[in-house]
């Protein structure tokens, strides 16, 4: 028994050979590559269209595309993915193409895009495009803009990139369920001169946040605030990679904020200053320098410097509670209590700490290591360890008189 499209592809080949095969490419859908992991993926340095310097995504990766008739097709599936959030712990969410967050979608201005959705969800779904200029039809808010996609259906979405610059996409339906969920993703749109705005290294990555109980797998999609794991990409430190820079490299880090709370993120040992928001670049005269940068919710901004102190740097949120993870809210104040055993117990958690050269960092969530040195190569993003302190060049302790109290 043969199908009937083996029984097309098999007679067809037979008679008119490529021109058969052609036509059915042409009506059939760009691949929708997955990835399996939550590893840092090497940038995806394009292989056709208009030549750019491309993202690293913390944790992610880019989405591959294919040229068709001068569109640029990319295929997003939205559909249930296993993501680990930290080394030890898998959750179950809702994401695109294998992963939550999404892949990457970097195009360049000026491009046609042409974006495929297969909806692989148990219920509808819609794709809005956060920040990008674009006909009314095309912007997914469902009910509003087209009707939803309904389970195991493909829309396709089609505009012009007008503008450079830095946005993400998300759903427009159900969107408390699906945000919770873990539904989005980044989108980097180059400048056409790719000498414009140029940096040597340009990380992108979502803030969200999920609330899974210890101990269960999936997200509670009714909470509205009072969330327990504060991530970068789906990941909480130590499972976010650090960002890895060549001294002297001018650097961008790109954010996006789809949790429901704001995010000061804060560098240490340099000074950056915003560069460009989801409206578009910041013209020079109007930046300053800052170390903060509070990110506000439903808003992407990046953030620029030059990578001159050689080092592991801490970036974090300064929300001290979002450096914290597996919290419960009925936890006394146990400060004074005899807790020997405890902390040894709960340090085993995988998501608690990341361990430094020098001991435990105390910290989780919403925290990674700028890591600054001498001589990398070009396009080498591979963690190079924790940094050497030149002899003489870190606190020590105090080994005279002390205070008499
Ligand atoms: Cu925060």
């Amino acid at each position: 028994m043969m199908t009937r499209r083996q029984f097309l592809v098999g007679s067809g080949a037979a008679v008119v050979g490529a021109a058969l095969v052609s036509r059915t490419q042409a009506a059939s859908l760009p691949e929708a590559p997955v990835q399996a992991g939550a590893m840092t993926q090497q940038p995806l340095v394009p292989p056709n269209g208009r030549p750019y310097q491309p993202v690293v995504t913390l944790n992610g990766w880019t989405l591959p595309w294919r040229m068709r008739d001068g569109w640029k097709e990319f295929h997003l599936i939205a559909e249930p993915v296993k993501r680990e959030i930290a080394p030890g712990m898998v959750a179950n969410l809702w994401g695109y193409n294998g992963q939550s967050p999404g892949p990457t979608i970097e195009c360049v201005e000026g491009d046609k895009v042409r974006i495929f959705v297969t909806n692989k969800l148990p219920e509808h779904t819609t794709i809005h495009w956060h920040g990008i200029l674009l006909p009314n039809g095309m912007d997914g808010v469902g009910g509003l803009n087209q009707p939803h996609i309904p389970a195991g259906k493909t829309y396709v979405y089609e505009f012009v990139m007008k503008h450079s610059g830095t946005f993400m996409y998300h759903p427009h339906a159900d969107e408390m369920v699906q945000m919770a969920m873990g539904m989005m993703g980044f989108i980097v749109v180059h400048p056409k001169d790719p000498g414009l705005h140029r940096v040597d290294r340009d990380f992108v990555f979502l803030i969200n946040a999920f609330d899974i109980d210890p101990g269960s797998y999936t997200p509670k999609v009714n909470t509205m605030l009072e969330f327990n794991l504060w991530c970068w990409n789906s990941r909480v430190f130590p499972g976010i990679d650090p960002i890895v820079v060549r001294k002297g490299d001018r650097v961008r880090i790109r954010m996006g904020n789809l949790t429901m709370t704001n995010h000061p993120i804060h560098i240490h040992g340099h000074n950056f200053s915003v560069t460009c928001t989801d409206g578009g670049w910041v013209r020079k005269s109007a930046r300053w320098p800052e170390t903060t940068v509070d990110m506000p919710i439903g808003a992407l901004r990046a953030i620029e410097f030059v990578a001159d102190a050689p080092g592991d740097w801490a970036f974090h949120c300064h929300k001290s509670h979002h450096v914290m993870n597996a919290m419960g809210h009925g936890v006394p104040t146990m400060i004074g209590v005899d807790q020997r055993g405890i902390a040894e117990k709960i340090n085993k958690l995988p998501m608690m700490t990341g361990q430094g050269p020098f001991g435990p960092l105390e910290m989780g969530g919403m925290f990674t290591v700028v890591k600054i040195r001498e001589g990398l190569a070009r396009g080498d993003y591979k963690d190079p360890g924790w940094y050497r302190h030149p002899k003489g060049s870190i606190a020590y302790e105090w080994k005279g008189d002390l205070p008499t109290s």
